[in-house]
């Protein structure tokens, strides 16, 4: 699917970073079949241009999460295959290879949070709001949510917003690491694309193994994971790009660390 066949997803290039946004706003971003198929042929296949991918909503929410309308009168099956094109598509935007920073607004609700916890860098505005509303709804997560959302926020936690639908505001979020950075209303597309450039400055073979390697890492024994840590490290060590860029910080032309 080329980007100019989305209907459903904005895509702009601002040099090496792609910007996507979730397009739903009269239904707040609910999660559709043609929005997931986008979304999934888009983080499939990037622009090959992009280094770094900022995702956003329009409209005042991020995302409701699944679209109930469509979910209703799916059968067992039909779920099962629905949740695992659900999978396919947030292993995409975590493991595709590209960083993905998210800008957070108002609902951040259900498969909207599995959506954002499938992303590497997230930016919240005070409007935020987390919740997984599928105790009441009748439903069980199946985004992803049970492993990703866990690991997150603890499976105790999960359980109980599950259990209760209890939403937690943008402070708690921050607090409980579901937004990394909070800024002011209206600020978290323009930090996420500060972040984003930041992040597009550092050698590519970095950032895919900062995003490949420590989720893999984080499911892997002590000893299977610390051997694979020093087989990435051994790779990106050994880079060209690498290696001028130790140069480059020994000789006073890079940047020091913090600044
Ligand atoms: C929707 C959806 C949706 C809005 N599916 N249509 N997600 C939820 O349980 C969240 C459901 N949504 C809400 O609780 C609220 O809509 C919001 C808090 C997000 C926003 O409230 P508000 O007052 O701004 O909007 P609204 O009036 O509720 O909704 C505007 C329209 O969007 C309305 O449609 P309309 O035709 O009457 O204009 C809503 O029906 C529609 N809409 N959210 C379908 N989610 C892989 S498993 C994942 C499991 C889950 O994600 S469970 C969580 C589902």
């Amino acid at each position: 699917m080329s980007t100019q066949a989305f209907t459903l997803l904005t895509v702009e290039m601002q040099g090496p970073v792609a910007v996507v946004g979730l397009n739903r706003p009269d239904k707040r971003n609910a999660i559709n079949d043609p929005l997931i198929d986008e979304i999934c042929a888009f983080f499939a296949a990037p622009p090959s241009e992009a280094r770094v991918v900022v995702l956003h909503g329009h409209g005042p929410h991020f995302s409701s999460g699944l679209d109930l309308a469509e979910h209703r009168d799916r059968e067992a099956f039909e779920v099962m295959m629905h949740s695992q094109k659900w999978h396919r598509t947030f292993h995409h935007v975590q493991m595709g290879g590209l960083p993905v920073v998210s800008a957070l607004k108002g609902a951040v609700v259900g498969g909207g949070l599995e959506l954002a916890t499938s992303t590497h860098v997230r930016v919240a505005e005070p409007s935020t709001f987390y919740a997984l509303p599928e105790g009441s709804r009748g439903i069980f997560v199946g985004g992803g949510g049970s492993v990703r959302v866990a690991r997150v926020i603890g499976a105790g936690r999960m359980a109980e917003m599950m259990l209760t639908g209890h939403a937690y505001n943008a402070q708690e979020g921050q607090a409980m690491g579901l937004s990394h950075h909070l800024v002011g209303e209206g600020e978290a597309l323009p930090k996420a694309l500060e972040l984003a450039g930041r992040i597009a400055g550092n050698a590519p073979l970095s950032n895919y193994a900062v995003i490949n390697a420590l989720p893999r890492i984080a499911d892997m024994a002590q000893s299977d994971g610390l051997f694979a840590e020093s087989l990435m490290a051994a790779m990106a060590q050994t880079s060209p790009e690498a290696r001028e860029r130790m140069r480059a910080f020994l000789e006073k032309r890079a940047p020091k660390a913090g600044s």
